[in-house]
């Protein structure tokens, strides 16, 4: 019953005797309890006395966010589509964070060479000593090496998934946090040049080293944008914007912060989501989340896109140029976001 439908009962109603008012109260009541449950908020229930309700996030508004860094051209570290996302980011999570901090830093990539990077952080409720650390990678892969046509190998990754759709559902998070606060701080932190790790035609087997990857996040980790930074915990997202999702259990999470991968699992699952945050133990993705917990010592899980069926283990068009925007499902976008939001609000 809508609002209209109801005034009309009501009023309807009132032009009648008043022993009508018994009913009246009744049918006022059965409305009322209709509204709150066909609503799709749903109250979280936090630590204090407060009761706190869960945003509904915005898989459109998300999805927004996505195709914009989309039509940059792909972020490779050095060009003018990265230097243009940056500045955008910058602006954008500015209007919704209480501050926002630029970390720049000079890396070495595989081949020798150095490249500048920005990693861009977002603060909520800064004096807040219990806080939540998000991340997301926001630079593209400069070689599409998992491409079937070598012809593509040299030509840099879309990054609509791998890349846009962490960042897309953060800058969604991000917008909702400067609606509604929830009790705990949130720092969110889009990482740069997580991408530029050894390309597998590469035959530099003797430096095929590890650390190649997700050298935003390593030098965060080494150099937090505050001293003595802590967060209780933090939640990277990888690759959650792909059609049929399968978020298994990541190794490295589960190592060192399993409590925290079982808690998000059981409140996706909760939502309705257990299609895709299924209840199984998937391989060990290096990642940003990976330096976050072993250099900077707190606990980090990753929901990435992991799926043991596929021959990449991640979704199909993985270091592709096909990871372009025409695979971003806007379904694995809200529910990622749906299940990060309420775990905050639940904090
Ligand atoms: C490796 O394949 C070594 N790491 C996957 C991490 C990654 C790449 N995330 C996005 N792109
Ligand atoms: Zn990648």
């Amino acid at each position: 019953m809508n609002f209209i439908n109801f005034i009309n009962y009501f009023s309807y109603l009132c032009k009648m005797k008043s022993h009508h008012c018994f009913s009246l109260a009744i049918l006022l009541f059965v409305w009322i309890s209709c509204q709150t449950r066909s609503s799709s908020n749903i109250e979280a229930h936090s630590t204090s006395e407060a009761k706190i309700v869960l945003p509904d996030f915005d898989a459109d508004s998300a999805y927004h966010f996505v195709a914009k860094q989309v039509a940059f051209g792909p972020r490779v570290p050095g060009t003018r589509a990265h230097e243009q996302c940056a500045n955008w980011l910058q602006q954008t999570i500015s209007a919704y964070a209480d501050e926002v901090v630029v970390q720049p830093f000079s890396a070495r990539v595989w081949n020798g060479e150095i490249r500048h990077g920005k990693n861009i952080i977002a603060l909520f409720s800064p004096e807040k000593k219990s806080r939540i650390l998000l991340g997301a990678h926001w630079d593209s892969r400069p070689t599409a090496d998992q491409d079937p046509d070598p012809n593509n190998w040299h030509k840099p990754v879309p990054g609509a998934n791998d890349g846009a759709s962490g960042v897309g559902v953060l800058l969604e998070v991000a917008r909702q946090l400067s609606i509604n606060r929830p009790n705990v701080g949130v720092d969110i932190i889009f990482f740069d040049l997580e991408d530029y790790g050894t390309p597998d035609f590469a035959d530099v087997s003797f430096h095929r080293n590890q650390d190649t990857w997700a050298l935003g996040a390593q030098h965060w980790a080494q150099n937090p944008h505050k001293f003595n930074y802590r967060a209780n915990y933090g939640i990277l997202l990888d690759m959650v914007g792909a059609a049929n999702p399968r978020f298994a259990k990541e190794g490295f999470s589960m190592y060192f912060a399993s409590d925290i991968v079982n808690k998000v699992w059981k409140t996706a699952q909760a939502l309705g989501f257990g299609y895709a945050f299924v209840n199984e133990r998937g391989g060990d993705i290096l990642d940003d989340h990976y330096y976050v917990n072993t250099l900077a010592r707190i606990p980090m899980i990753n929901i990435i896109h992991h799926d043991r069926k596929t021959a990449s283990r991640f979704f199909p068009q993985w270091h592709t140029i096909h990871d372009d925007l025409s695979i971003i499902d806007k379904n694995t976008l809200l529910i990622v976001g749906q299940t990060v939001l309420a775990q905050i609000y639940q904090e």
